[in-house]
């Protein structure tokens, strides 16, 4: 157990949990099928056979999340909302009463627009979807706008293009590699639709969830540093470029569709905060003639890099390296790159996969990112808040539910789907009661 308290954060900064609408709802039968759902069904996806028809049941049982996290003494709870939910005849109703449960236990709702569950009739390949996804997120700001002040457009869009459709571990199951391109342009424009249609429904704090991994070269070489450079374009600048600058990283630009000069406008629309969700760095190579391990799965080989483990570090379960010096480097990194083009930053995801309810890693991971984090914030960085991932063990998307990310376990064989906190859970209630 981490002993010493953690530094003070600044004055207003947000504490918070995530969760995602696929990886806990359960109730499929109360909306249309998502990607997800028709993914699961083939057989051989998911490592486990399971589904995530049920997972936390949390649609019912949202009552007891909030609880959870006002038991936390968080201020905050990062949730998703589910597109083909609300589609669905009453879908919405669903986030009302999740929206006025938090504000009634003093705890701000920061709902995520799109976590990967798009609607099984779309496809990211269409340009028409980004505006598809405006109209949708007009729909939810006129319902929850009254309420609801902290919006998130996209989750990771990078994870979704490069697992779900350039590799084909996550749903849809595309494995296009380089031709996945054009689903990356589609979500960015669709970000940037989103943010108008939230502006125009009056909202005043809009942000996105980027996922970062430094790129780390293998060598000094020259083959390892462009490897390693092509790769950080590819899993973070091909993002953040055109979201912070209004421009992609040289050679990507030719390689998207549609009018893109005109798209970057819009993709370009100035945000509140930027969202960063961090697990760990990558180390990049140049290609060996071989395969290589991205976390559980292979990358084929045949690409212009190679991923190599990073060695001398514990791992989670899920076996991703404990790099908390990552997170420190991520942001001074995107703020030496961006400038004042970057806003305020928030960590919209950190955490980590430990099975048991005695779990000294999780807490030992988390104390050692919120310290790095703080580092950061010494060193300049205007950060405002912090969001583990996750506040319940959930469907974690082709591993089912082998793997568990919550501060509070739950027992995917009850049919109460049991809610019990992990000692990380009373470790953070400790530290937060600290902060205060
Ligand atoms: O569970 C996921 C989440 O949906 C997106 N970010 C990474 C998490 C852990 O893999």
């Amino acid at each position: 157990m981490a002993a010493d308290a953690l530094p003070p954060f600044p004055p207003g900064f947000l504490w918070g949990a995530s969760t995602s609408a696929h990886q806990i709802e359960g109730a499929v039968d109360a909306r249309g099928p998502s990607v997800w759902d028709v993914f699961e069904a083939r057989p051989g996806v998911i490592r486990d056979g399971s589904t995530a028809a049920v997972a936390c049941d949390s649609f019912h049982r949202h009552r007891e999340d909030v609880a959870l996290l006002a038991g936390l003494g968080m201020n905050a709870y990062r949730f998703s909302v589910s597109w083909p939910r609300a589609d669905s005849p009453g879908g919405l109703d669903h986030y009302e009463r999740l929206v006025d449960d938090l504000l009634a236990a003093g705890v701000r709702p920061v709902p995520t627009l799109f976590h990967w569950d798009l609607p099984a009739s779309l496809d990211w390949l269409d340009r028409d979807t980004a505006a598809r996804f405006a109209e949708y997120v007009e729909r939810v700001a006129a319902r929850l706008g009254d309420r609801v002040h902290t919006w998130i457009t996209l989750n990771e869009p990078a994870e979704h293009t490069v697992l779900g459709h350039a590799l084909g571990v996550h749903a849809p199951g595309r494995t296009l590699l380089y031709d996945a391109l054009p689903v990356a342009h589609h979500q960015l424009l669709a970000h940037g639709l989103a943010v108008r249609a939230l502006r125009a429904a009056g909202a005043t704090d809009v942000g996105i969830a980027a996922s970062h991994s430094p790129t780390w070269p293998l060598t000094g070489d020259e083959a390892d540093l462009a490897a390693a450079d092509h790769y950080d374009v590819l899993m973070n600048r091909a993002f953040s470029d055109p979201l912070l600058l209004g421009r992609y990283p040289e050679g990507l630009e030719q390689l998207m569709p549609g009018d893109v000069a005109a798209d970057l406008e819009v993709v370009s629309e100035r945000l509140d905060w930027y969202g960063v969700n961090y697990y760990a760095p990558s180390l990049v190579g140049a290609p060996t003639g071989e395969k290589s391990a991205y976390g559980t799965f292979d990358v084929p080989a045949g690409l212009p890099f190679a991923l190599h483990e990073i060695e001398d570090r514990p791992r989670t379960a899920f076996g991703w390296p404990v790099v908390p010096e990552g997170l420190t480097q991520t942001l001074t990194g995107l703020r030496d790159r961006y400038g004042d083009r970057l806003p305020p930053v928030m960590i919209t995801e950190n955490g980590c996969s430990y099975p048991g309810l005695d779990d000294q890693e999780r807490i030992a991971y988390l104390d050692s990112h919120l310290r790095a984090l703080h580092r950061a914030i010494e060193e300049g960085v205007d950060v405002r808040g912090y969001f583990v991932w996750s506040l319940l063990d959930n469907y974690e998307w082709n591993e089912g539910y082998r793997q568990r990310f919550g501060l509070v376990h739950v027992d995917f064989d009850s049919p109460e789907r049991t809610r019990t906190p992990k000692a990380s859970y009373a470790w953070l209630r400790d530290a937060l009661r600290a902060q205060r």
